[in-house]
């Protein structure tokens, strides 16, 4: 990638999208075009392909994505599948139809199966069924994934996929109902802080296991995956480390200062029981993340404070 590339973030005002900007930026990349949802609609293929027309960017980065936590998925699967299938194939089709050199697409490890052996490597793609709350997220991002795969087989694009683990940083949706287990419970903590609530409800058991890792770190492994002139066409990206979702809970109930007790509500969904990603090969690659979950942890509670101060926290 070469500094004065033009470089298309689909996504910008999403945390994974903010982030990659703020990375390309820190690096010295100048040229970013980014549009608004109001200002492109990526459902939208007649209007995708006329934006790649006129802006005939070098580099596309697709971070766009209908996201949300168990929730949110599991009430809707057909929209995640729906919105999420278009946006993958309008972004990824209309950039190789248009020139675009370079491609990194973002998906998630929900498109690894259920079962899927632990550490989860990259060949476990489609060997064995989906998790049911997120099957239709997953199933969109495989599409896109696949789709890049393609190209890059039949036309010889250096389209690639990127898959992270469950991420957190600023910009997350602290909605409690739609959002991710982290900025959920940092939010449910704090304002049991600032009330003096008693008790705090939690999901599910406590007992699945998760990865964590921060949004920066995830843009460094898309900036180091550009740079790349062969890339794997799919890689993991993720800490390595996991936790139960009660260790989750004790460690953001610290960093939040509350004394609330938790109390597990049984009737929400546990999920998939573990995903931890195999990072060996983008490990092996020369990539890995700096920040770790506590101090992570800390740095998102400062910036959760000051989003709820100056009115920007996403709700
Ligand atoms: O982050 P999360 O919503 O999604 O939930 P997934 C992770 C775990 O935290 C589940 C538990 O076992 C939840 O039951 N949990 C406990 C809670 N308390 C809460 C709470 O208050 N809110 C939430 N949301 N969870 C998502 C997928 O799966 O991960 C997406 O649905 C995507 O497709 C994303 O892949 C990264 O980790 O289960």
């Amino acid at each position: 990638m070469l500094k004065t590339d033009k470089i298309y973030v689909a996504g910008h005002r999403g945390m994974v999208g903010s982030a990659c900007v703020r990375a390309l930026k820190a690096a010295g990349f100048e040229n970013i075009v980014m549009r608004t949802h109001s200002e492109l609609d990526l459902l939208d293929p007649a209007a995708v392909r006329s934006f790649y027309e006129a802006e005939k960017p070098d580099v596309a980065i697709i971070a766009a994505a209908r996201v949300g936590g168990i929730g949110a998925n599991s009430a809707a699967n057909s929209q995640f599948l729906y919105e999420n299938e278009l946006i993958a194939l309008n972004t990824v089709w209309s950039a190789a139809e248009t020139g675009v050199k370079r491609l990194l697409f973002l998906g998630s490890t929900c498109i690894y199966p259920r079962m899927a052996p632990q550490p989860i490597p990259e060949s476990a793609l489609l060997t064995s069924e989906l998790e049911k709350t997120n099957e239709g997220y997953a199933l969109a991002k495989i599409s896109g994934l696949k789709l890049c795969e393609f190209l890059r087989r039949e036309r010889g694009l250096v389209y690639h996929s990127l898959m992270p683990t469950n991420l957190y940083g600023p910009g997350d949706n602290y909605d409690t109902e739609h959002g991710h287990v982290l900025p959920t419970m940092i939010r449910k903590f704090e304002t049991a802080r600032v009330n003096g609530n008693q008790k705090v409800t939690l999901w599910g058991s406590g007992s699945p296991l998760r990865e964590f890792l921060h949004v920066d770190d995830l843009a460094s492994a898309c900036l180091f995956l550009l740079e790349m002139e062969n890339p794997p066409d799919l890689v993991n990206v993720g800490s390595g480390r996991e936790v139960t979702i009660r260790q989750l809970a004790d460690m953001v109930k610290e960093a939040t200062g509350s004394q609330a007790f938790i109390e597990w509500d049984r009737t929400k969904p546990d999920g998939t029981p573990r995903k931890l990603c195999d990072t060996r090969l983008i490990r092996k690659l020369g990539w890995a993340p700096k920040i770790d979950l506590a101090a992570g942890l800390r740095r998102t509670v400062d910036e959760y404070r000051a989003e709820v101060a100056s009115g920007r926290v996403r709700v």
